[in-house]
């Protein structure tokens, strides 16, 4: 009865190590969940940029939490186009991006940096192809001096402009090379949702058309320029001038049909439009657009005739000219050691 005894106390000090070993081991399972539940929460940080003329340019990159929304609109959503449906569902992992369009002193310090004033047009083409190809950041060709003035007679706090699509990309690149972390163009799907920020709305921050004009230089509030980044109210991602003021080019190829392609995943997850195309998406319409052209899934292609002020043949693959109306923001991927 003893020996029983003192098993059954065994049994039950045995038991007790067991609950033991099984909290230790719940503790360290949730400490390891609020650890991952950490990293996938990236924190806003300010990226600086030292020039050649070692000076320093600082601009904020923002956090957008990764989740699931209804990319297109509606037939019922006034202004709406055919090539804002079929909506569909997609799904992003979080993703950084800058609170305002890339501004003029930024492109200026790139451009200084990476201009080659004598290259001619077979060398340009090879430079392309370094850039497009390149895995790496040390194949860095810089655009051809540009026709005109860069800054079009506008100020360092203005959005850059001007640029093509495969320019901005280029800068991309050069800002990787400089900060050592991978910059780009944000996609079509991440701008949509960025603009959303999480709303259901058909102007990202409000449905009121009377609203829109504390949060964006439009047709109404601009005077047939562009202003400087940041004047307006941010969207509740923290988002300047994400409607009007420049369009801005992600990384897409258009097409008219791509939603339809995209809408045959659901969720798409990370979608990255057409793999081939000849024109790119630009996002958001501009200062001398209409309130409808700032709706959160209006879509916008580049446009032959923006090459027309480029008195070059061929035409640059860096510049367009007098375009004052199209320029970019950049993005980041949430990388591990975020
Ligand atoms: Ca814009």
């Amino acid at each position: 009865m003893v020996s029983c005894v003192v098993e059954t106390a065994g049994v039950k000090v045995d038991l007790k190590v067991k609950y033991l070993v099984i909290l230790t081991v719940a503790v360290a399972a949730l400490a390891l969940l609020n650890a991952s539940s950490q990293a996938a929460k990236p924190a806003a940080y300010i990226e600086t940029v030292k020039t050649a003329n070692d000076t320093e340019i600082s601009f904020r990159m923002v956090p957008i939490p990764g989740g699931t929304f209804t990319m297109g609109s509606p037939d019922s959503e006034p202004n709406h186009q055919a090539d804002e449906e079929p909506q569909h569902e997609v799904r992003l992992d979080p993703f950084y991006m800058c609170w305002t369009e890339t501004t003029i002193e930024l492109f200026m310090a790139y451009y200084q940096e990476t201009v080659s004033a004598k290259r001619d047009f077979i060398e340009t083409q090879e430079a392309k192809k370094d850039a497009e190809q390149a895995d790496g950041i040390d194949a860095i060709s810089g655009p051809t001096p540009v026709y005109g003035d860069l800054s079009m007679g506008y100020g360092p706090r203005h959005p850059a402009i001007g640029m093509t699509w495969h320019n901005a990309n280029n800068f991309c690149l050069w800002l990787s090379k400089k900060t050592g972390k991978k910059y780009r163009l944000p996609t079509e799907a991440e701008w949509e949702y960025a603009c959303r920020a999480g709303t259901s709305s058909v102007f990202g921050s409000t449905d009121d058309p009377e609203e829109m004009k504390d949060y964006a230089w439009y047709e109404v509030t601009a005077d047939s320029e562009t202003s400087e980044v940041g004047k307006k109210k941010r969207n509740a991602f923290g988002l300047y001038d994400m409607s009007g003021n420049v369009r801005e080019w992600v990384s897409d190829f258009y097409s008219p049909t791509a939603y339809k392609d995209t809408a045959q995943k659901s969720p798409a997850v990370n979608p990255k439009g057409p793999k081939t195309g000849e024109l790119h998406v630009a996002r958001g319409g501009d200062y001398s657009c209409s309130l409808g052209e700032l709706r959160c899934a209006a879509r916008h292609l580049e446009q032959k005739w923006w090459r027309m002020g480029d008195p070059q043949i061929p035409k640059s693959i860096w510049w367009l000219p007098e375009m004052d109306i199209i320029g970019f923001r950049v993005a980041r991927s949430v990388e591990a050691e975020d």
